[in-house]
Order: structure tokens, then sequence, then C-alpha cells
């Protein structure tokens, strides 16, 4: 009888996992585990808890995570306890867990930062239990979170002794969101925030939202869009802000806004917003009296400054450093901060755009006050699918820098393409830059601000949206995962973090995991392959960003600029020779991109010009070699096809269709980008297609004419 129930609530649970999921749990679905005999362990050691009376938000909010996830997972919530030694698993902050402070782990304990906790299990007291322990309560929720995570993903509880700290203090997400609800570069519908209705409505999702972002180690989101309006610093719209903050609260996530430098004349009616004026610095100072007096916990202020038509201290002749510090002084005595952006060009054709960012800031070194980050992107030109890292992470030791990362994937296919970007975080974050010899990757020298500077931190550029699963695609809840992941231990294995995520939001099993794994791993080569081959970059639609554009050509802006093809040579001489891009970096980085003979495949045409009849380590010739990587890109996606086939019936049916059809409409873009390409550099190779390539259906004028959102005409029917 006992084993005919407990088949049928196996049987049940079976089912429950292949129920259909639109999405929306994201990887916190916590279902019933599925192994019996883990089940039975999991359930033992969490029979009985003992979590001490709290009055603090972020301790509910563990709490409140906690058994959710409990409940899910085994079926059942734990028994509560109020005697100390009672319990089976004891949650709570290390100094009221054991007030005598007699800790039988007392020196891991004291290896924990302010947000770190202590996962152990063991015998203690006689009896077998497991501790999830902290300094703060924010350390704990993410020990809750890591709690979970064990069973969410099958790991054994026994002798567990896990330490963890965060690797960066600031792990921030930046949102692109506009004051009317739209959101610049976002695939996933409209905002998030509900304006009109803040701050009184709070809607469910933002504590959804928080909870996904917590689980993750974020502590901090800007909420709108760089490109800034000033009216989000007006009062009206900081009580709205005000809404958003006390639903991230209970999370440990701190709010900051972007600060539109021509604010003191639109908002203040002043004349100037010069940074030295004593009437703008006092504008600035009244203005964050009275944003900490609405937000008590405000985090400061993320500016782009005299980059894409927005206004910065260059329109005085000051400059950056003047502007951040400016800002910097306003916030030091609240304990706010300033992200500052190195995304500067300024649109002169004359100007590689690769170098100013780092000719721009490098003299500055030194120049900003303590609370002030400086933040260039990943690489120098703008998120293209693959860039080499920035230089000024090997160039700006005396000044904190922030990395951003673009997670919505405004030049990797918007939410159409199935792009794990956790592999191309890693390849950056991994790079080395020699900054102090051998071994200083942009992850260390992160990493190394801390030490120095008391500060760290790394951004992302959000993808969500309205849509019912927060991203459009599925597989962009991936990255996002991997993104605050890596925040959280910039060291982290790209692939590691993907199977947690699998794990979690589809199944335990190798037959799901292993085909889920691959695919992600080869899908941000292949998306190279068939955009931006060679080091290849920015050739994709001018408006859009997304399908191909290498033939855009006005006088504001110029694909030629990026590829400049012509009939002999394509690439641009970045090297020593050139625009001396190369330069900026450190030996022996400059010397292996400067030369061709040790310069990576991977960046040939980014850092060189070169004749169409080069030959590449593979004996074939530029040309072959360019067009065979649009083809097998194309081809690869074919698989990835196959690979996600292999699924049906293994993963519920509505995500499984959601994702079969995108990888559909992605080969048709991938066919695009390919024949495209191929027919507009063609003009110029004036060679034949490798042997093996079928030619294009149609000729080029017929992809120039595809429209985004695309209109097909019937290309594939
Ligand atoms: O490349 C550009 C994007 C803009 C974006 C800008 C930036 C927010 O196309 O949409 O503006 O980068 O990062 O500031």
């Amino acid at each position: 009888m006992k084993r005919s129930i407990i088949c049928l609530i196996f049987l049940g649970c079976l089912l429950g996992n292949m129920a259909a999921e639109s999405g929306y749990e994201l990887w916190l679905r916590y279902r019933l585990v599925d192994d019996m005999s883990l089940l039975d362990n999991y359930r033992k050691l969490n029979a009985v808890c003992y979590f001490p009376k709290t009055t603090s938000e972020q301790a509910s909010a563990a709490k409140a995570e906690l058994f959710r996830g409990m409940e899910g997972l085994l079926g059942k919530l734990p028994a509560e306890t109020s005697a100390p030694d009672g319990g089976t698993l004891w949650i709570g902050v290390s100094h009221v867990l054991f007030p005598s402070g007699d800790i039988p782990f007392g020196e891991k304990v004291r290896a924990l930062n302010e947000e770190g906790y202590l996962i152990w299990s063991g015998r203690l007291n006689g009896k077998q239990r497991v501790v999830v322990t902290a300094l703060t309560d924010r350390g704990l929720l993410y020990g809750v979170f890591h709690y979970l995570r064990l069973m969410q993903t099958r790991q054994s509880l026994d002798d567990l002794c896990v330490v963890e700290n965060p690797k960066l203090k600031y792990r921030m997400l930046n949102h692109w969101d506009n004051l009317d609800g739209t959101v610049e570069r976002g695939y996933a519908g409209y905002s998030l925030w509900n304006w009109e209705r803040l701050p009184f409505y709070k809607e469910t999702r933002y504590t959804d939202y928080a909870r996904a972002n917590a689980s993750i180690g974020i502590n901090g989101i800007v909420l709108n869009n760089v490109n800034a309006q000033a009216k989000s610093l007006r009062r009206d719209w900081l009580v709205k802000a005000s809404g958003l903050a006390d639903a991230f609260r209970p999370y440990g996530i701190r709010v900051y806004l972007t600060a539109k430098f021509s604010a003191p004349k639109e908002l203040g009616g002043l004349d100037t917003a010069n940074p030295k004026d004593s009437r703008v610095r006092a504008w600035w100072k009244e203005k964050v009296e009275e944003i900490y007096s609405i937000i008590p916990d405000f985090g400061g202020f993320l500016v782009k400054a005299n980059s894409e038509g927005q206004p910065g201290p260059q329109d005085y002749g000051c400059t950056h450093a003047d502007g951040a510090n400016m800002l910097g002084e306003a916030l030091e005595p609240y304990g706010g901060v300033v992200f500052w952006r190195a995304f500067v060009y300024q649109n002169e054709r004359h100007v590689d755009r690769v170098v100013t960012g780092y000719n721009e800031f490098k003299p500055l070194d030194g120049q900003f006050r303590k609370n002030v980050f400086v933040q260039p992107k990943n690489g120098p030109i703008d998120f293209q699918p693959r860039e080499p890292f920035h230089p000024l992470f090997g160039g700006m030791p005396r000044t904190p820098l922030a990395l951003e990362f673009q997670i919505t994937q405004e030049n990797l296919g918007h939410a159409g393409h199935l792009v794990y970007l956790g592999t191309l975080y890693e390849e950056t974050l991994q790079s080395d830059t020699y900054a102090c010899g051998q071994g200083s990757t942009v992850s260390k020298v992160l990493q190394d601000y801390q030490r120095t500077h008391g500060i760290s931190a790394i951004a992302g550029v959000p993808n969500v949206g309205t849509d019912l699963n927060w991203t459009g695609h599925l597989f962009g809840q991936a990255n996002w995962y991997a993104f605050g992941r890596l925040a959280w231990n910039p060291d982290m294995c790209a692939m590691t973090i993907a199977e947690e995520w699998v794990r979690m939001t589809f199944s335990n099993t190798q037959e799901v995991l292993n085909p889920i794994l691959k695919l992600m791993a080869m899908s941000r080569e292949t998306y190279v392959n068939y955009t931006m081959p060679l080091g290849l970059n920015h050739i994709m639609n001018y408006a859009t960003h997304n399908g191909p554009e290498p033939w855009h050509d006005d006088p504001v802006w110029t694909a030629f600029d990026y590829h400049k093809v012509t009939t002999d040579s394509i690439g641009v001489d970045r090297t020593d020779g050139g625009s001396g891009a190369t330069g900026q970096y450190h030996t022996p980085v400059c010397d292996r991109f400067n030369s061709l003979r040790t310069c990576p495949e991977s960046y040939l045409l980014w850092f060189h010009r070169l004749p169409w009849d080069y030959r590449l380590a593979s004996g074939k010739t530029l040309w072959d070699e360019l067009v065979s990587h649009y083809y097998k890109g194309v081809a690869e996606v074919g698989q990835m096809k196959n690979i996600w086939h292999s699924l049906e019936g293994k993963i519920d049916l509505e995500r499984y269709n959601q994702v079969a059809s995108l990888l559909e409409y992605q080969e048709r873009e991938a066919m695009w980008w390919r024949d495209g390409c191929v027919l507009f550099f063609q003009q110029y190779s004036q060679r034949p297609l490798p042997e093996g390539c079928q030619p294009p259906a149609h000729d080029l004028k017929y992809y120039q004419s595809i429209p985004f959102p695309y209109d097909w005409k019937g290309y594939y029917d």
C-alpha cells in the first residue's frame, strides 16, 4: 500500500515536471525532487527548522523563500521549533544562532564579509544538522538561495562546508528603461516599471524580479536609461522610484538613477550645468539631499556624458573627472557612488572609434574621487558579438573600473536567437591584461580594486520586460542568470553556470541536460560565424542592429569604416602602422595583436587589413575562409535545431515549442546574414564561392531590401 502511494506521488511528480510552463518562474521553479532516495535524505535533514524570531525584512524574505522552496522541492514544509537545539536545520545570523559565541566553525564565520554566508552540515551537539548562517540578514538571504540551489541541482547535503563571499561589491543591473514605458534595446516587451501606478501599487512582479535577482546576488538596480531624461530626478518621479526601492529592499537591492548632466538647467532653472559653477554644485547637493530624504538607501548615479549627444562637462571645457567628482562630492556624505561611463565617441569619421575611450580616460587616471567608478563596456567598440577586452582594464590602476556587459542581445539577434552569453562574459573576464604581469586577468583587475580602493563593481544591461517569461527567448534567462553568477564570482566557469541553470530550469536528467548544454556551448560561436566572423564587426543593420547591413553608407554612419572593404582587401589596420589600437594594450598582448603571426584569427580583421588571397592557418585564402565561416554558422544552427528536436517529449510542450519555433526563425535570419554578407563582399573580392557552398537563392538586391522586422517575400517557401 505504502509503496503504491509512493509510486503515485512519483508519477504525479514526473507529470508535474512535464506540465506546460510559461517560464515565468525562471530558475526558481522548486519542483518536487524526483529522486526518491535524495528526497528522503533531504526531508530528514530538513524535518525541523529552527529560525530565530526576527523583525528584519531581509530575514523574513529569506525565511519566506526557504519555506516556499521546501514546500515545492520536498512537498512539505518543515516543522518549526523555537528551541535552539531542537531542529535539524538551523538558519539565522551567527550571533543569534550562537549567542554564546561558541561556534564550532567560528573561524569560517569570521572569514565572512557582510554579504557572505556559510552552509555547514555534520554532527552538532550530538545530532545531524545543517546550518545556514551569516553575519547579516542579507548574507543569510544569499545563503538560503544557495542552500535551495543545492537541492534544486540534486547535490548531497552531507558534510557541507560552503563558505562564500561575493568577489565584487557592487553587482548592478543597468536598466535602459524610458519613463514612457519603452525600453531602449529591450526585446521582451515594455518596461517592468509601471510608473503610472507607482508608488502606490506595487506589482507582485516587482517582488518576483527582486527574488530572482537576489538569488544570483544582484544588489543594485539603475532604474532608467543612460540616455537620460532630467525628469527622473524631479520630486514626483523620485517618489515613484521610492516605491520600487521599497519593493526591492527586502531582497538587499538598492535603487540608483541615471543623472542627466543638464538637469540643473532643465529642472533647476540655472543657465549652466558647468561643474565648476558653485550654483551648479549647490544644486546637485540639494538634489541629493532631497533624494535621500525620499529614498534613504539610494545607491547613487549612473552617467552617460558627452557621448551620442548626451550633455556633459566637456560642454564647458571641463573633464569627465570634473563632472564625475561634482556628483561624487554630493553623494559622499550618504555613502552613494557614481558610475561614470567610458563609452564615448564623437562620430568623427577620421578618428577610429576603437581608440577613443582609452584616449579620453587614460590621462584622467587617479583624478577621480574615491566614490567614483569609471565604467567601460567589455570591449572598445560597442557590444559586438566578439570584441577584444577594453584596453582601459589594463590602463587605469588608480581608478576603480566597473565593467559593463550587455545581457540584452542588441547585436546578438535580439530575443530571437539562442545565444548563450556566459561564454562571451568568461572570454572577457579571463583575458589577461598583463597590467601587473602575467595573470592580471580582467576579472583579477576588477577584484583588485576592492583591495586597493575598497570598492569594486560590474554591471549588466538587462534583457527583461513585460513578456510572460521575462526575457522573450527562454534562453535569455540563462544570460541573466550567468551575468549574476559571474558578478558574484567572476572566475566561475560559464559552462558550470549553464549546468546549474539547465538543472533548475529544465531538468536534472542527463538526457535533457547533455543536449541543452551542447547547444548552449556552441551557440555564441555559431552566432559569430554567421554574422561577423574573423573579427569583422559592426556591419549590422543601422537602425535596429539586427540583420546584415555591411552596405550601409551615409554621412553620419557607414559600415565601410568598420570593414573597409575594397577589391584588394578587407579589415581595419589597427596596428602600430594603422590607428594604433594595439598600442593601448600591455606587452605582450600588444605584440600578439600587432603581429599577423600571433594575432588570433578570431580578431584578425579587427586588427588587420588583409588581401583577399592572404593564407590562413587552414591553408585557405582569406576569402574562402570568410565564406566558410558564414556557411558553417548556418549549418550549425541546423545542428542546434536537431539537438533541440531530440528533446521533444522530454520537456514540457510549451517551452519546447517556444524554443523550437525560434530556432526556425534563427535559421532564416542566419541565412539572411550569410547570403547578404557573402554576396555583398563578393562584389569586391570577385572570387567564386569555395567548393561545396550552395550559391544564395537570390541576388544581393533582394537581401538588401528585406526590412526588419522582416518580410520574407516567400523566400524560404
Ligand atoms: O550602441 C549604443 C546603443 C544605444 C545605447 C548606447 C550606449 C543607451 O545602440 O542604444 O544607448 O550604445 O550604450 O550608451
